[in-house]
């Protein structure tokens, strides 16, 4: 290749963003650090084909919409134009933003023009909470990177890429579903698009706390427990002088960064008597402090164990019955996508009523906000990747997106004591090649956590004579064995009470959905379908069928309320909702809700 095509190749390279390297591990605890959000208004437009991307021969273009192309002069041709178009809030979805777009899967481009100024030995990270499904991202026309998975966090090095004064980004959102995704092509939720958690640019030192983690041993040995310590700082800085405090429990210790920058499993001895753990009924949370230089990072952290002994859950070393709904991360009386911990608040209280102190967030992990307000109210939580029904097994780039978005959900959440549940996924068909993908996914979830438990909401495999047999492969890898079971919906609600379950584990059992769906307000005879009487009925079957199961340790009934989906089309009872939920999407309480209420007080 002679210069000048090796150039030119190289500002395409350069153009469409081939090359990008500016992706970096999302710190932790973002919000805590020096951030200014850039949230707000993002002018859009809608591009159905794709042309701000590829050319009429569809190939990468490098004059696409990204470089945010001006007139100059009056005979320029530019054919759009980001400031003259609407505007869509971040975060949020665009489903519920316009009309036109309520159904809409597709490429969406969306701009945020922005002021910056450099300091020196600062850098600055571009933080995105999720964007629904795809996002390739540029700053002032310059790739930062590419994202795919609608629901965990990514971040970019974009110090290169600023300037000082004003500033743009760009993103391209593309939310068309394809069957080697995760999700693949069918679920049953409703697809939101768009930049839907908060956008942040995050202002930090060269040298910066990536990640630490905070967690009570399991041990309790005399009168002392361990707070078990670590920290990673950004790159491989050795003798970083790193102050870990907790005011209420007198600690504060200086700790050094080792050759690998980081502050490997350290001890922190507390006496027993002066710990308060975090349990439900007191979700004691403590002030802690992380001090390097003059960087300062504050967080609130619980402390609890969750272990299991034979079909026993434990939390903080005793038993305790899971008293839990299913949630999707769509809002109360709105139907839209969460996205701040009010949306989370009214959720949380629909819960509280019902008796609950435990939350399945379905399907998919949820917003930060959500988890710490839930952690705040002291509800336990199951939090769970989007592996399901089929996903693509044998693709090994669907796994490595998978594996993904669980060590992002990880990363992200392992500081909660709120959650004790890392879920692999949801109602996925036997088969040697699925096997082998949650089995992966399994060892995978254990390197990077191994203070939590693992499930995944499986199904029963067979269920005739009335036997309900539990046998799934995936039981070895798993420390609770969970299963979805609709008796009375997609089965004859007089089964239940001739049900028998065998269960050949000795783990504790959670039934992770069961339910039917009702209309709030329609009313009839209990074998009368949509009817509250019938989902009622459904209930008070299942709650006692559900008694018999030996070692159940908790329920997350589907679901607290009815949510958006494209695959519920009944007209006049649907329209495009799931009814299974025990509140309407208003708010209004189905008569299921005082039957599972009056179970749950019973427990
Ligand atoms: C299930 C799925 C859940 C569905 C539900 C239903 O088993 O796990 O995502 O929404 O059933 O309503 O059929």
């Amino acid at each position: 290749m002679n210069t000048r095509l090796f150039l030119m190749a190289f500002a395409f390279a350069a153009a469409i963003g081939a090359k990008a390297q500016t992706e970096v591990t999302a710190p932790q605890n973002v919000y805590a650090r020096q951030t200014t959000l850039l949230n707000g208004e993002w002018n859009y437009f809608v591009d159905l084909q794709e042309q701000g991307y590829y050319d009429y021969r569809m190939n990468p273009t490098r004059w696409g919409y990204f470089i945010n192309a001006k007139m100059k002069n009056p005979s320029d041709l530019v054919e759009y134009d980001f400031d003259a178009s609407p505007t869509l809030h971040v975060p949020g979805d665009w489903n519920t933003q316009s009309e036109e777009l309520f159904l809409y899967e597709g490429t969406i481009w969306m701009k945020r023009d922005f002021d910056y100024e450099p300091r020196a030995g600062r850098r600055a990270l571009l933080y995105f909470g999720a964007v629904n499904y795809e996002a390739i991202v540029y700053v002032n026309g310059k790739k930062a990177g590419r994202h795919v998975g609608g629901f965990t966090p990514f971040c970019y090095d974009v110090t290169d890429l600023v300037k000082g004064g004003k500033n743009f980004v760009i993103v391209k959102i593309d939310n068309k579903r394809h069957k080697d995704n995760v999700p693949t092509l069918i679920f049953d939720w409703w697809n939101y698009g768009g930049i839907t958690r908060d956008v942040l640019l995050v202002d930090v030192p060269e040298t910066y706390v990536e990640d630490y983690w905070l967690g009570l041993d399991k041990e309790v040995t005399g009168k002392k427990r361990i707070l078990n310590f670590s920290l990673k700082l950004n790159k491989p800085v050795a003798d970083q002088e790193v102050t870990l405090s907790i005011p209420e429990l007198k600690i504060k210790q200086r700790f050094t960064t080792n050759a690998e920058g980081e502050i490997a499993n350290c001890q922190l001895p507390v006496v027993s008597s002066k710990l308060q753990l975090w349990c439900p009924e007191t979700p004691k949370l403590y002030d802690v402090e992380l001090e390097m230089g003059n960087e300062v990072i504050k967080d609130e952290i619980g402390f609890r164990t969750i272990e299991t002994r034979g079909k026993q859950l434990l939390l903080n070393g005793k038993p305790i019955f899971l008293k839990g709904v299913c949630s999707h991360e769509e809002t109360a009386y709105t139907s839209r996508r969460c996205n701040c911990a009010e949306d989370a608040d009214t959720l949380l209280s629909w819960a509280r009523s019902l008796g609950c102190n435990f939350i399945r967030l379905a399907h998919y992990p949820h917003n930060e906000h959500a988890v710490r307000e839930a952690e705040r109210q002291g509800f336990l939580l199951w939090s769970e990747i989007p592996v399901y029904w089929t996903i693509s097994w044998q693709n090994e780039e669907t796994y490595a997106n998978a594996e993904r978005q669980l060590k992002d959900m990880i990363r992200r959440d392992h500081n909660r004591a709120a959650i004790i549940i890392w879920s692999l996924a949801n109602e996925t068909p036997h088969s040697d090649a699925r096997d082998k993908f949650l089995g992966r996914l399994a060892t995978t979830a254990r390197s990077q956590d191994n203070t939590r438990l693992i499930s995944m909401a499986m199904e029963v495999t067979g269920a005739s004579n009335y036997v309900n047999r539990l046998q799934d492969n995936m039981n070895q890898y798993v420390d609770v064995v969970s299963f979805n079971q609709y008796i009375g919906w997609y089965r004859d609600v007089n089964d239940a009470p001739k049900m028998t379950w065998e269960i050949p584990y000795d783990k504790p059992v959670i039934i992770s959905e069961f339910g039917g769906g009702a209309k709030f307000g329609l009313h009839g005879d209990k074998n009368q379908r949509w009817t509250e009487e019938f989902q009622e009925n459904l209930y008070r079957e299942n709650c006692a069928m559900l008694d018999k199961i030996e070692g159940l340790s908790g329920t997350t009934p589907w679901i607290l309320k009815d949510f958006r989906s494209p695959r519920r089309v009944l007209t006049g009872i649907q329209d495009y909702y799931n009814m299974k939920g025990i509140y309407s999407d208003r708010g209004e309480k189905k008569k299921a809700f005082y039957v599972l209420k009056a179970w749950y007080e019973g427990k």
